[in-house]
């Protein structure tokens, strides 16, 4: 991997956490939408070398809803960027790594995404992204 283009960060409103990035912190919005295959509104934030995510449940069903509740808000997941995503999962499956989906699927932004496993990454929640 040679690229991190997002960190994820589960908030439970973005209408109430935004003027603390753009304000506070001094860091543009870049734009909101709904992503409802993942039952998020997301949020990106130009951080300058990278972007923030923030990740607001749609219901109480969703994997960041889910997340919230069992840990509270904070960092979610870290997405990679990479250019041939299905080749990329292949080749770490073919290393072991558990994968949360067969094939990736379509994601923020119009990209196409998948997750690995935190149990298979020490904890961590990683995302790969190929941006279309
Ligand atoms: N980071 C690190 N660990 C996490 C985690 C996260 N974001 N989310 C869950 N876990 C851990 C849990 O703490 C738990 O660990 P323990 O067994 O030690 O307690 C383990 O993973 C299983 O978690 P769970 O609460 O039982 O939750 P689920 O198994 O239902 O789901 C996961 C966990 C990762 C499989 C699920 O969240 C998932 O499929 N995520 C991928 C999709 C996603 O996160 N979408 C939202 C982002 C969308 C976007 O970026 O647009």
């Amino acid at each position: 991997m040679k690229k991190v283009d997002h960190i994820g960060i589960a908030v439970r409103s973005i209408d109430e956490v935004l003027i603390y990035y753009t304000e506070t912190l001094g860091c543009p919005l870049l734009k909101i939408e709904e992503v409802a295959s993942q039952k998020v509104k997301v949020a990106f934030i130009d951080a300058g070398n990278i972007k923030l995510e923030l990740l607001e449940p749609l219901d109480d069903t969703g994997a960041v809803a889910k997340f919230i509740e069992k840990r509270g808000e904070g960092i979610h997941h870290i997405a990679f960027g990479v250019e041939n995503i299905e080749q990329r999962m292949a080749e770490l499956r073919d290393k072991g790594v558990q994968l949360l989906s067969e094939h990736a699927s379509p994601g923020a932004g119009g990209a196409m995404v998948a997750f690995l496993h935190p149990k298979s990454s020490n904890g961590v929640l990683y995302e790969l992204c190929e941006k279309q």
